[in-house]
């Protein structure tokens, strides 16, 4: 979710582990935008599971009420831990948005460059002051939810193996190098470099200080004069 709190350089604003909370979080950003008139939308994502509950409504529901610059992204990767779509969802996550007064569109998230588009189109849609967007992204979850999750418990390898084949990242890649635009050297490159980064965050955080017990209180209330 970026916003103009937390990390300055990224704006990014660390997920929370209780599931949908960062949705009311994202309406509640893009209202304090739109109050200071910065010039910024707000972006989250979540899961199909997140959007069953009742958080995701509260959230929706007031970014259409006041018309925020916020960007809904639910990644709809067909399973919320062990439990598949149909068990969760009865109709289309992306007609939800109907009844908060802002569009909502369904994506295939396996396509990169209609994922560019419609990202694009629902920023510029906020930054105009037209309000939100609803993006439903139809993905698949190739790893198990966790490394405690055994995930051959409720779906079989062959469902896996068949959406592997549709891996978004594989299909740009191919896409890349067929015009002419991206290697497997740069590709090997790329892949280095990204696990050296990784390997230099992780130590970074194994050796970084604890926080202190007082620490939990920042930023919880508004800091102001005392009088
Ligand atoms: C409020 C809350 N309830 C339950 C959980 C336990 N939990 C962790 S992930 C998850 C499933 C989330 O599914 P989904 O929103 O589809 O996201 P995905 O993990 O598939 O990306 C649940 C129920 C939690 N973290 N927070």
């Amino acid at each position: 979710m970026a916003g103009h709190f937390g990390d300055k350089k990224n704006h990014i604003v660390t997920g929370s582990s209780p599931v949908t909370t960062q949705v009311p979080h994202a309406a509640g950003i893009a209202l304090a935008a739109k109050m200071k008139k910065q010039d910024f939308v707000t972006f989250v994502s979540f899961g199909e599971g997140s959007s069953n509950q009742g958080d995701f409504h509260e959230g929706c529901n007031f970014a259409g009420v006041h018309k925020l610059p916020v960007i809904f992204v639910c990644e709809n990767n067909q399973y919320a831990i062990s439990v598949p779509l149909h068990k969760q969802v009865a109709g289309k996550i992306a007609d939800r948005a109907l009844g908060y007064g802002f569009p909502g569109i369904q994506v295939d998230g396996s396509d990169v460059l209609e994922m560019y588009r419609v990202t694009k189109e629902a920023r510029e849609r906020a930054a105009r002051g037209e309000g939100p967007t609803l993006i439903e992204m139809i993905s698949y979850r190739l790893m198990p939810h966790s490394t405690s999750d055994d995930d051959m418990l409720y779906r079989t390898k062959e469902e896996v193996e068949q959406n592997r084949q549709k891996d978004g990242i594989l299909k740009f890649k191919e896409y890349l190098m067929e015009c002419g635009l991206w290697s497997e050297d740069q590709d090997r490159d790329l892949q280095e470099r990204q696990k050296q980064e990784i390997n230099e965050a992780t130590k970074y955080a194994d050796l970084a200080p604890y926080p202190k017990p007082e620490d939990t209180l920042l930023h919880v209330y508004a800091e102001g004069d005392d009088q």
